[in-house]
């Protein structure tokens, strides 16, 4: 077998025979000579086909080749002339004159135009097994890899261990209603709606730990931005004073993924709508109380006895914080004790108020964080207080009984950052493979969704 090379290397090798494998990404018929543009994992390159150059065998398969055949081309690599040269391609100063023509998987006639940008969110999932071929969707998924890898590098830089948090659980870490139920063997589970105690246990083993893994959510709502799966970037660690230790390294972390994209991904970057967020020093902070008198005060809206924001609230805060700060990112601290999870540490200055935030960006909430109880006797008392029973939660608590520092973390979703950061207005284009109320894969028929 030849040496496979790639689309992109072609560029460095041109007067040699190569051989190309990939995906026909377009066809052009000029007369009798053919122009088939060949997708592989690095681009794409242009290949032509011109039958008195090519063997017998070969110009009669190349008749046949439609868009998506996975093909294998051995042919010369040639120089553009001056007017075909395209300056918006990496490959685009050359050609592959095809000699030889293998065909090594057909395609059916596509149902759709994979470039087609208006074919709607509904059809395009769909179709998600091809339509995810097209160059946005590739974009989006590299940028989103990407993301991680950004994630994963600043975070193994600052001494954190990445872990494997299970994803059935017992008990609910977030409380609610919005948990999966599962049949476990002959008991009963539930998928977990994130990897908070285990992140949290894990601190007494490594001090810094994080996760990527997938978060569970039995949301009943379809909104634009919850999907009832979602990926989480979770990080939590020890030997902080507060809250703020939480919030500084979250905001060198996304400075971090920022330059990082510029980095490896700044032309995928190019086929969105992408404008490189303004990120400062530090990101401007309020309590959630003077959020909502300030609210009150330009808008005249009074909602300072709420326990949180709406999403148009979030969304003017987002547009004023821009405005006045010059920062697309705000964070919002103090939301109510009684709203928070049981784990949430209270500001002892006003007890009522914890010492957690969430991360606004361009409006829109992608990150929850904070301290953390380590007193094994207030975590207790605190589960009481929201008529929890500490009995049922012996095995996270643990951790607490036995030396557990002053610690926090937090958790970002990766498709509300995807989707902020490209301009993408609905979370489910940011997300693979998007579960929600109608959808599994396959939309969900009424009565199937009943049972
Ligand atoms: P929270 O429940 O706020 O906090 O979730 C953290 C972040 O995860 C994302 N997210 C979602 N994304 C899409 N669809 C959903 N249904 C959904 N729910 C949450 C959001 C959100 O900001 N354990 C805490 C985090 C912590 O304190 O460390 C937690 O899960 O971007």
């Amino acid at each position: 077998m030849s040496v496979r090379t790639l689309s992109v290397e072609a560029v460095s090798k041109v007067g040699a025979e190569v051989t190309i494998k990939g995906w026909v990404n377009a066809r052009r018929n000029m007369g009798k000579i053919v122009f088939l543009d060949i997708r592989d994992r690095a681009g794409t390159i242009q290949t032509v086909g011109v039958p008195s150059q090519m063997t017998p065998e070969s110009v009669e398969r190349l008749k046949e080749v439609r868009l998506e055949w996975v093909l294998e081309l051995k042919g010369a690599v040639q120089e553009r002339g001056a007017k075909q040269k395209n300056p918006n391609s990496p490959t685009g100063a050359v050609e592959l004159l095809i000699k030889e023509l293998k065909v090594l998987a057909k395609a059916e006639p596509l149902p759709l135009d994979l470039e087609d940008e208006k074919i709607g969110l509904g059809i395009h999932l769909d179709y998600l097994p091809i339509t995810l071929r097209s160059e946005k969707y590739r974009a989006l998924f590299k940028i989103q890899a990407e993301i991680v890898r950004g994630f994963r590098d600043y975070l193994n830089a600052q001494g954190f261990t990445e872990i494997q948090a299970p994803k059935i659980v017992a008990a609910a870490a977030e409380g609610g209603a919005d948990v999966f139920e599962v049949k476990y063997l002959k008991n009963k589970a539930t998928l977990a709606q994130s990897p908070q105690f285990y992140k949290q246990i894990m601190v007494g083993v490594f001090e810094r730990v994080f996760a990527v893994g997938n978060c569970f959510r039995a949301e009943q709502h379809a909104t634009t931005r919850h999907l009832n799966e979602f990926t989480g970037l979770d990080l939590e660690f020890g030997m902080i004073e507060d809250h703020h230790d939480v919030m500084n390294l979250e905001t060198e972390l996304l400075r971090h993924i920022l330059n990082h994209l510029d980095k490896t991904v700044s032309s995928e970057l190019k086929l969105w709508s992408y404008i490189r967020p303004e990120l400062p020093e530090k990101i401007p902070y309020f309590k959630l109380r003077e959020v909502q008198e300030l609210i009150k005060k330009e808008t005249g809206v009074d909602h300072t006895n709420e326990p949180d924001l709406e999403p148009g609230e979030e969304k003017w805060l987002g547009n004023y914080v821009q405005e006045k700060h010059h920062s697309d990112f705000v964070f919002i601290t103090h939301y109510p004790t009684a709203k928070r999870p049981m784990y949430t540490y209270p500001d002892e200055a006003d007890p009522e108020f914890t010492k957690s935030f969430d991360l606004l960006f361009r409006g829109v909430e992608i990150t929850s964080g904070g301290q953390r109880f380590n007193d094994y006797n207030q975590l207790v008392q605190s589960m009481k207080n929201k008529g929890l029973n500490p009995e049922d939660f012996k095995f996270y608590l643990e951790s607490f009984q036995y030396g557990m520092p002053p610690e926090g973390g937090l958790g970002l979703g990766l498709e509300r950052l995807t989707a902020r950061l490209l301009g993408v207005d609905n979370v489910k284009e940011a997300t693979l493979f998007p579960r929600d109320l109608n959808r599994i894969d396959l939309q969900l028929s009424p009565p199937e969704y009943k049972q």
